[in-house]
């Protein structure tokens, strides 16, 4: 993935990394972070596409040149071709970069065919790629549609089946895609009567393999030519269908790369690009099998004449039943129907088209007499019915059909007849089915509707390491140019949206989903957040009896300081009713001593107000002290220092507001 902006990005990371301090938030910018990555990705992929496109560069084919330089640090991609060559021991090899050698044309014509299309006439060409060409790399090109092809080339040495591998490898490009048509390869049997120019249809191969196409239906043959050790016969041996959808490789026209693997241990793989798509065993998959079943039907056994085959036989000694009148019909008229109201018994169903008029160009004696077209009776429309009403039918309630006896188990049952078996007259065994027919040629005998089918790199031998290192120089080329020549991300995107609109919906959401996540998350969570701070301070903070008046609306939610609150205010509550019952103790006192009753008022202020400032206080304070005498004030000490301590529970604001009283008193 490539990532632009790098500080930008760092920082972005890391705020991602860290985030929020609360858990919500955190919770937001892991989505927030999420969104905004994924988007990144997607357009950092259409970059780097971008980029890669831009940066490609294939030169001009040198053939003196041995380099092959794929340096993918800088910034250009330098693809120089070279012609493959060979490694280790092959019996075939065939580039067709150079001049073709080698190669013969058939001169013959195709057996069983009608003669005007019987010859071998197709078109071969050798020529380079028409899309992502290597330059320098030319290929082996079916021209022709509709016409027999066929063209074979000797093997450098003959390959003969004892104790080494087969590899058989090649490229194939359907360069127009392919309607009907094959590009299948036969390895041609080794025969002193072998000869090129008389390859056809019938020259004896040991192998064939490769690719096949006729309408929906998609091959990778593999087919050996198996002798009977017997007979000295030739059968065919069809190797199961490969379970992979071979579609793509035959319509994306891109070169693919076909291997064929036979072992001496009688096994099979077969690959496409590389990757195996069918393998197994010479003896248990191919239809039909090598080797006969040990044991056949009896040709001559015939089923005898009282051969019983029927499992179940009707019952016969079920009799019918006295009753049963076979003679009911299944449907009777409807005697209870009723004609409906306002039937219109005397008018047609149907009437000629009053409006209709004679074509002008009618002629009587060639057509006939001119009749109007007849039309549904308008009158009709509104009426239940026109015309003679009948009847309408029903089921017969005393219909029963003809009579059958029930079924019952056969007790003369002999089951299905079968011939018997007797051991195979034409039975052999082949351990070894790869020790098949030398072959010394390969030969292209195709038909085709579709034109410009490309070949290319055709090698066999023993060891993988060569196949592998043989497709690296020559396969991998190809598909190194093709990659580098394909479309970006964004315009593989069109492309594939112009095939399925509804994948517009999918890039909209896409696109959409950073933008959202940030509008859901970004905004609202501020919100959120600063409520959260807010609740956590009142939560941090002592608790104060102004405060918990002023912020009970706040403290809504929060149960356990509600019930604080709560508890604060009784007690607050009973020390006021405590601080009152004391003050009019004093008064009565005061009364009873028969002095003045003024303080009482200021006094009752004090108490009562527990907000009071120091001023109105003091001026209660000097009130009394104007209208008191000396003697009044230690009596009204010691009984407000009483008070004080009898209230003592009570808490700092109310206190000290007392203890300022007794002080100025
Ligand atoms: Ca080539």
């Amino acid at each position: 993935m490539f990532l632009g902006n790098g500080r930008v990005w760092e920082d972005f990371l890391a705020a991602c990394g860290t985030g929020s301090p609360t858990t919500k938030m955190q919770f937001q910018w892991d989505w927030l972070c999420l969104g905004v990555l994924l988007f990144s990705s997607v357009t950092a992929e259409i970059e780097d596409e971008e980029i890669q496109d831009a940066d490609v560069e294939v030169e001009d084919f040198d053939k003196t040149s041995q380099e092959t330089d794929v340096d993918k640090g800088r910034t250009s991609l330098e693809v120089v071709y070279k012609t493959p060559k060979p490694i280790g021991e092959v019996y075939f090899t065939e580039t067709f970069d150079g001049v073709l050698t080698g190669w013969v044309l058939s001169k013959t014509k195709k057996e069983d065919t009608d003669e005007n299309i019987a010859k071998y006439d197709g078109r071969w060409e050798v020529e380079g790629l028409k899309e992502n060409t290597v330059p320098g790399d030319q290929g082996l090109v079916l021209k022709s549609t509709a016409k027999h092809h066929a063209i074979s080339a000797m093997l450098t040495k003959p390959f003969i089946f004892a104790d080494k591998p087969l590899i058989l490898q090649y490229e194939v490009n359907f360069q127009e895609g392919i309607d009907c048509g094959g590009a299948y390869i036969k390895l041609l049997s080794s025969s002193d009567d072998l000869d090129l120019e008389y390859f056809f249809d019938k020259t004896p191969y040991t192998i064939m393999f490769g690719p096949d196409k006729c309408g929906e239906d998609y091959k990778l043959h593999f087919i050996f030519r198996h002798k009977n050790p017997k007979t000295g016969d030739y059968e065919e041996k069809h190797a199961k269908r490969p379970d992979v959808d071979l579609k793509k490789f035959y319509s994306d026209k891109k070169t693919h790369l076909y291997t064929l693997v036979l072992k001496p241990d009688d096994t099979f793989e077969m690959s496409i690009d590389q990757t195996v798509v069918s393998k197994g065993s010479l003896l248990e998959d191919f239809v039909p099998p090598v080797n006969p079943p040990q044991e056949i039907e009896d040709p001559n056994d015939k089923k005898p004449d009282d051969w019983d085959e029927r499992a179940k036989i009707p019952d016969p000694s079920a009799v019918k039943p006295d009753d049963w009148d076979e003679d009911e019909p299944a449907k009777i008229e409807d005697t209870d129907a009723v004609k409906p109201e306002g039937w219109l018994d005397d008018e047609p169903e149907y009437i000629s088209d009053p409006n209709a008029e004679k074509p002008e160009d009618w002629d009587e004696e060639m057509d006939g007499e001119w009749e109007a077209p007849q039309i549904p009776n308008p009158k009709c429309e509104t009426a239940p019915g026109c015309g003679e009403w009948v009847r309408p039918m029903m089921n017969n309630p005393n219909y029963k059909g003809k009579w059958k006896a029930p079924m019952i188990e056969n007790p003369n049952y002999q089951g299905i007849w079968s011939p018997r078996k007797i051991p195979n007259p034409d039975y052999f065994q082949d351990l070894h089915p790869f020790e098949m027919t030398a072959v010394s040629a390969v030969g292209l005998e195709l038909w085709s509707m579709t034109s410009d089918i490309y070949f290319d790199n055709f090698i066999i031998c023993s060891e993988k390491e060569v196949a592998d290192r043989w497709a690296a120089d020559g396969w991998g080329m190809k598909k190194l140019v093709a990659s580098a020549n394909e479309p970006g991300m964004f315009s593989q995107l069109m492309t594939a949206a112009e095939d399925h609109p509804w994948l517009w919906v999918l890039y909209i959401l896409t696109l959409a989903l950073p933008v959202g996540l940030g509008v859901l998350f970004c905004w609202p969570a501020k919100k959120v957040d600063d409520d959260i701070d807010y609740k956590k301070t009142d939560i941090s903070k002592p608790i104060t009896k102004g405060e918990l008046e002023q912020g009970g609306e706040e403290l809504e939610d929060e149960a356990e300081l509600e019930e604080e609150k709560q508890n604060e205010d009784d007690i607050v509550e009973e020390e006021r009713r405590q601080v009152e019952e004391k003050k009019h103790e004093l008064i009565k006192e005061k009364k009873k001593m028969g002095r003045k009753d003024a303080p009482s008022e200021g006094e009752g202020e004090g108490g009562e107000g527990e907000d009071k400032d120091e001023e109105e206080e003091n001026e209660v304070a000097e009130g009394s002290q104007e209208e008191g005498d000396k003697s009044n004030k230690s009596g009204s000490e010691d009984e407000m220092k009483e008070a004080d301590e009898s209230a003592g529970s009570g808490d700092g604001p109310t206190k000290s507001v007392r203890k300022r009283r007794v002080r100025k008193d």
